[in-house]
């Protein structure tokens, strides 16, 4: 019988937690004791830095070709509030963000069926040309995949041509919960939990970092989240290529996925942040998205081993349309009380964790 007092020496000792402690700490009730741990690896890891960065999310389009059940963003072309951006309103929310203090553009957005390839490498080109500051952030696995059958390239192929035209790095969308069972119910027509994994190793391979998210909070079961991590964590050894894990609860509203639930409990998200701290020991960052979690919840997860809190964002638009309570954007002295008032140092980020200042 795994206990909290094993998993607690296991920690301890730098020893790898197995599926079943995971499982184990899931099914504990002492949250402060799994939070107090994952805080100690935390601080072992990153001091009492916590990581923020100064950014603006553009999304292209909402049109996409899947359904995914989850989701309150994705529309067909001919809805009446379908959009797809020009090429010139992106280029100046970019130059813009600049203006701002942005040092990161994170760009995603649905499966066009019509937009080409050439559409997003000219708006790779035409960001790093107006605005050579911003590391441009872009496409899910999901979208890369996307823009392979599209153009009818490899993967590898459509990576060295993003790279070549701007891409400096990718976030971690598309992960929802990589077990098959789960996609089957929640996002059918999606990539494949591995097709997913193997987009990243790629990505890695190819001199890109990544992210890797988690949906949580809908049909999954606490094995499913386990074996998410776990495969997670599997490449993470081979490659080394994931900076950071975001767990992202689940806004219920919009979706055509209807269960009884009006979104995480604040109890799930903390231990949820704690157990990935303690379970991904190769994971150098944890994020708390505030977007999805709230202000609160986020800044209370500092104390649960997370070290990173995203960024300003401004024009959120995924969890909003499902509903999200939280603020469209943070300001940079917003986040920054946020951090101080917990008793840690807040550090503004480049994408890349380079450490840019601290406060
Ligand atoms: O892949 C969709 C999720 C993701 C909902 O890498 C939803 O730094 C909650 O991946 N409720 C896109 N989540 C967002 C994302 C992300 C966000 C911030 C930072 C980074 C990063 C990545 O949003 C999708 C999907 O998993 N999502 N609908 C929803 N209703
Ligand atoms: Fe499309 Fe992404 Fe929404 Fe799925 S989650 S429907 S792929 S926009």
């Amino acid at each position: 019988m795994t206990t909290l007092a094993t998993i607690k020496e296991k920690v301890h000792a730098g020893q790898r937690l197995s599926e079943d402690d995971a499982l184990a700490l899931y099914a504990s009730n002492d949250l402060l004791a799994i939070g107090e741990l994952a805080a100690w690896v935390n601080e072992q890891k990153n001091g009492a830095n916590v990581y923020f960065n100064v950014n603006r999310h553009i999304n292209p389009t909402n049109v996409c070709v899947n359904r995914c059940a989850f989701c309150a963003f994705s529309r067909t072309a001919d809805a009446d509030d379908a959009y797809t951006l020009a090429m010139d309103q992106m280029v100046g929310r970019a130059v813009e963000a600049v203006g701002q203090g942005a040092t990161e553009v994170h760009l995603v957005g649905g499966l066009h069926p019509d937009l080409t390839f050439e559409f997003y490498l000219e708006l790779l080109r035409d960001i790093r040309i107006s605005a050579p500051s911003l590391h441009i952030k872009a496409f899910t696995a999901v979208e890369i995949d996307y823009f392979a059958q599209i153009s009818q390239l490899t993967v590898e192929q459509v990576l060295a041509q993003l790279i070549e035209a701007g891409l400096g790095s990718m976030p971690g969308g598309g992960a929802e919960i990589l077990v098959e069972e789960v996609r089957q119910k929640i996002c059918p027509e999606k990539i494949s939990g591995q097709r997913w994994l193997e987009v990243h190793r790629l990505a890695h391979h190819a001199g890109l970092k990544t992210n890797a998210t988690m949906l949580y909070g809908h049909v999954e079961t606490a094995a499913d989240r386990v074996r998410h991590m776990a495969l997670l964590r599997e490449l993470q050894d081979q490659t080394g290529g994931f900076q950071v894990f975001i767990p992202l609860a689940w806004q219920p509203e919009n979706s055509p996925l209807k269960l009884d639930t009006k979104g995480t409990s604040g109890l799930d998200d903390l231990k949820t942040l704690a157990i990935a701290r303690l379970f991904l020991d190769n994971f150098p960052h944890l994020k708390a998205y505030w977007i999805m979690l709230g202000e609160k919840i986020a800044q209370v997860a500092l104390a649960f081993g997370v070290d990173d809190l995203d960024g300003t964002v401004v024009e959120e638009k995924i969890g909003h349309d499902a509903g999200a309570a939280s603020p469209q954007s943070l300001t940079l002295e917003r986040l920054i009380r946020l951090i101080k008032v917990a008793g840690k140092t807040p550090v503004e980020r480049d994408t890349l964790y380079n450490q840019l200042r601290s406060f």
